[in-house]
């Protein structure tokens, strides 16, 4: 791995968030590619933080330091990954679900839906199902995107899949879910059209599941 992946890395887990936005830019300034940055560099060092986070060795003040850092690199890339045409595949309402905080993987999914073309409707964090759905009502929203990071939060994925079909939503609209705790076994029990795993998944996903509505 290059010096400067190396060191953005460390900037990242010791919640630097100048060095890492510094960092990100000489990266991409030396042609390390805006993925490459992204996988071996911002996650590989957000999954260092989670394990010590697990084990007591880092607290929640020092990895809120390091989602800013994380923010601010993903900041760097964000007209990297959001490059796009003009052809939109579709809209989407996309959320972190009501109770959970948790919002750069949501962001990510965000950012790389919007560089596939995909109008972003994005809701932010702790989204309570009722918002969910005056959202895909107001917006004629072909797409929900849930992410939790919670096991304890994952069911209100569930909560706002109940809402959009007691508003009469649920057949106008596909559900997608991610998140860390979430699994594609856990998105069939709950009545989700389809789990993604990460990011570029997400986008595929979302495109295929467009697609099989419109045909
Ligand atoms: Co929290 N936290 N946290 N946390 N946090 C986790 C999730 C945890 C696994 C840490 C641990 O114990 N190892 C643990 C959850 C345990 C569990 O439920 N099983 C945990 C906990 C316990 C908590 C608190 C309860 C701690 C406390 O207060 N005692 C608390 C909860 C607050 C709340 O939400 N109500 C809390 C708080 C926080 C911070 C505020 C400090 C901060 C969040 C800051 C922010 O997001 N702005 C934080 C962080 C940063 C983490 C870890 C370290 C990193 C999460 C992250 O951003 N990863 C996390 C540990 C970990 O995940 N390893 C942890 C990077 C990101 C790119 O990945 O979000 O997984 P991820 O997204 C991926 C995929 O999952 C997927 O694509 C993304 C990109 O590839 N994906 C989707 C995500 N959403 C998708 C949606 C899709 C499709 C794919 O379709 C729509």
């Amino acid at each position: 791995m290059s010096e400067i992946i190396t060191n953005l890395k460390e900037d990242l887990y010791n919640g630097k968030v100048d060095e890492v936005a510094a960092a990100t830019q000489k990266a991409l300034d030396e042609g390390i590619s805006a993925g490459e940055i992204l996988n071996q560099g911002l996650i590989a060092g957000m999954d260092v933080v989670g394990r010590d986070f697990k084990s007591g060795e880092l607290f929640i003040p020092e990895v809120i330091l390091c989602a800013r850092a994380m923010h601010a690199g993903l900041e760097v890339l964000r007209p990297l990954l959001i490059e796009t045409g003009n052809d939109s595949p579709g809209k989407v309402v996309i959320g972190t679900v009501a109770g959970d905080m948790h919002d750069i993987g949501k962001n990510l999914v965000s950012m790389m839906l919007e560089g596939a073309g995909f109008e972003i409707i994005d809701l932010g964090t702790d989204v309570q199902p009722e918002q969910f759905v005056e959202i895909v009502r107001a917006e004629g929203a072909d797409l929900v995107g849930m992410s939790a990071l919670l096991t304890t939060t994952m069911q209100s994925m569930k909560r706002t899949i109940d809402a959009l079909s007691e508003a009469g939503l649920r057949d106008r609209v596909r559900v997608l879910v991610g998140g860390a705790p979430v699994t594609a076994n856990f998105a069939e029990q709950i009545g989700a059209d389809a789990y993604a795993a990460d990011a570029a998944a997400a986008v595929d996903t979302a495109r295929s599941l467009i697609e099989a509505q419109q045909t």
